[in-house]
């Protein structure tokens, strides 16, 4: 029988936080908040303080299942996955957390009343989808309540893997797609001694998303590519995203009964990626999750010992499964499995991954945006009021705003640049993403070593060979050795488009929404990623 539902008509005191049971929880606030944390539910999800009233729905609509939340992304009040918290005021914050799955925090008015008349929003509510489940409420400083749930948190879901977080170069950020084993073997050369523990291969290898075999691009196979790694001293790390297919795969084709469906027997929509539409795997299916097993079982045969799992959301989307477990369970499960076939000296760093739910069973976990070489999209930023695409601004922000995670999970900032060739940031920008290093403690590159001078190689070299002493200041500033850093830059949000920018802002929602735009924007960008392969030829 699930609890019936509680209602808490003061927050408990500074200091004393209680752990109850509700399925549905209400937390009346001693005065309006100034301040909301909304926390999005994977790795690329927008999280940070924001003011309390309701944001503009991100769009476009189409890559909602990629990028957010899909069944939260329309709600009319502030809306956040397991975590919720306002301040009240300076350093008197409020959490509302679950320490369970499948549940939700949400800052409500009394009445809608009082939202008409422009109040503030009064409630803090939290409610499980099924049954009930145990919530953490705390009141006090920011570091007290944030470090207090992550205690709550890593009792009931495991502790940090004692495995300490590699030096990762990573082929994504150089040449994206457009890898071949000629260059990757140049530039596994190239690296030379720098100090990396890890060198990735990501997307590019395989024959398609679903199809986990070689390409043609690497004609000696994967056997060889792990080796040719192997043989500089390095672990030999691999991307590939398991649980989700481009509607061209063959495993589409062939297994149509191991995708998840919608309400009305169709497929589900696991958003559009790559020029194409994706689908979910059904993560309880028997047949696939001895599949999955077996890929994992292959990926390590091949020589991988360092496994970049990606687009992992897939297999927490709601949606009808063979087995009818509540999502981000069935979810859990699939990482058990996968976890169990790749064995537990592998390294797996979990990526586009709904954050609770991969607590315990990965030793890493990106929890923000991707980087790229721009600070900031202004069609992204102002007219689609997308804060989960590839940036640095958007990758910082949700990054800063994650990290009461570390006592839990390593945790992944992306990677840093030194180049100033094939890349347009400034210095302050790339000292940031640095600095994001740093505090995260996870370091990683992407740049081909033909690309960056010996003056970049040397900050290269003292950046992976660096480890500073990190303090926290406050929630944007912190203190990196003897230099105060301050992430505030990057930490606020545009304001939503409003007067003239509301017509634009509508055509590149509607425009974002085609699968023809995506689709050309695809070939677009997979034509210049093939100019700078060539480039990087010409340059040798
Ligand atoms: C490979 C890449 C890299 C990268 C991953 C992931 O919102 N999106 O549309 C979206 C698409 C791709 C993406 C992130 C977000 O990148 O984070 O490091 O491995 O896949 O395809």
């Amino acid at each position: 029988m699930p609890t019936p539902p509680l209602k808490l008509d003061s927050p408990p005191q500074a200091g004393s936080p209680l752990v109850i049971n509700a399925s549905f929880l209400t937390v009346s606030l001693p005065r309006p908040p100034r301040k909301f944390y909304r926390h999005g539910w994977q790795s690329w999800s927008l999280a940070a303080w924001t003011e309390p009233p309701p944001l503009p729905v991100q769009r476009p609509a189409i890559l909602h299942p990629l990028q957010t939340d899909p069944r939260y992304v329309n709600e009319t009040s502030p809306h956040s996955s397991w975590i919720g918290a306002v301040e009240l005021d300076e350093n008197d914050i409020l959490l509302v957390g679950a320490l369970g799955l499948e549940s939700h925090v949400q800052l409500s008015s009394k009445n809608s009343e009082s939202q008409l008349e422009g109040a503030a929003l009064s409630m803090s509510k939290g409610w499980y989808e099924r049954d009930d489940g145990e919530w953490f409420i705390a009141r006090g400083s920011e570091e007290f309540v944030f470090a207090k749930y992550a205690e709550e948190l890593g009792k009931r879901f495991g502790k940090k893997s004692d495995k300490p977080a590699p030096r990762v170069w990573c082929s994504w950020y150089s040449l994206y797609t457009a890898i071949d084993e000629a260059i990757l073997f140049r530039t596994f050369d190239e690296l030379g001694d720098l100090p990396f523990d890890v060198l990735q291969v990501d997307d590019g290898w395989q024959t398609s998303i679903g199809d986990w075999e070689v390409n043609g691009k690497f004609p000696s196979g994967m056997n060889a590519l792990a080796e040719k790694i192997k043989s500089t001293g390095r672990k030999a790390g691999l991307w590939l995203a398991p649980l989700i297919t481009v509607e061209s795969s063959r495993l589409f084709r062939e297994h149509p009964d191991w995708f998840l469906r919608d309400e009305n027997g169709k497929f589900a929509s696991a958003g559009f990626n790559w020029g194409e539409q994706l689908y979910a795997l059904d993560v309880t299916h028997p047949a696939m999750l001895e599949w999955l097993a077996a890929l994992m079982k292959q990926v390590r045969a091949w020589g991988f010992d360092y496994l970049k799992l990606d687009f992992l959301y897939a297999g927490a989307l709601p949606g009808k499964r063979f087995v009818d477990l509540p999502s981000e369970e069935a979810y859990r499960g699939a990482l058990k499995v996968m976890r169990e076939a790749m064995g537990t000296d592998a390294y797996f760093l979990a990526c586009g991954s709904p954050v609770l739910p991969s607590l315990g069973l990965c030793d890493a976990l990106r929890i923000g945006p991707d980087v790229s070489d721009k600070w900031e999209d202004p069609r992204d930023a102002t007219l689609l009021y997308n804060f989960t695409t590839p940036g640095v601004r958007n990758a910082v922000r949700t990054t800063v705003s994650r990290l009461w995670l570390q006592p839990l999970i390593a945790v992944d900032p992306d990677v840093v640049y030194f180049s100033g060739k094939e890349n347009s940031l400034s210095a302050e920008h790339k000292q940031l993403l640095q600095d994001l290093a740093f505090i995260c403690n996870f370091k990683a590159t992407s740049e081909l070593p033909q690309w960056i001078s010996p003056a970049e190689r040397e900050s290269l070299r003292e950046f992976l060979t660096a480890s500073p002493q990190v303090k926290r200041i406050n929630r944007a500033t912190f203190q990196i050795d003897d230099r105060i850093v301050d992430f505030s830059s990057a930490l606020a949000l545009p304001p939503p488009p409003r007067g003239l920018t509301k017509l634009p802002a509508s055509f590149m929602g509607w425009l974002g929404n085609q699968p023809f735009a995506l689709n050309l924007f695809h070939r677009l960008n997979k034509s210049a990623f093939r100019k700078k392969r060539q480039r990087a030829e010409i340059e040798s």
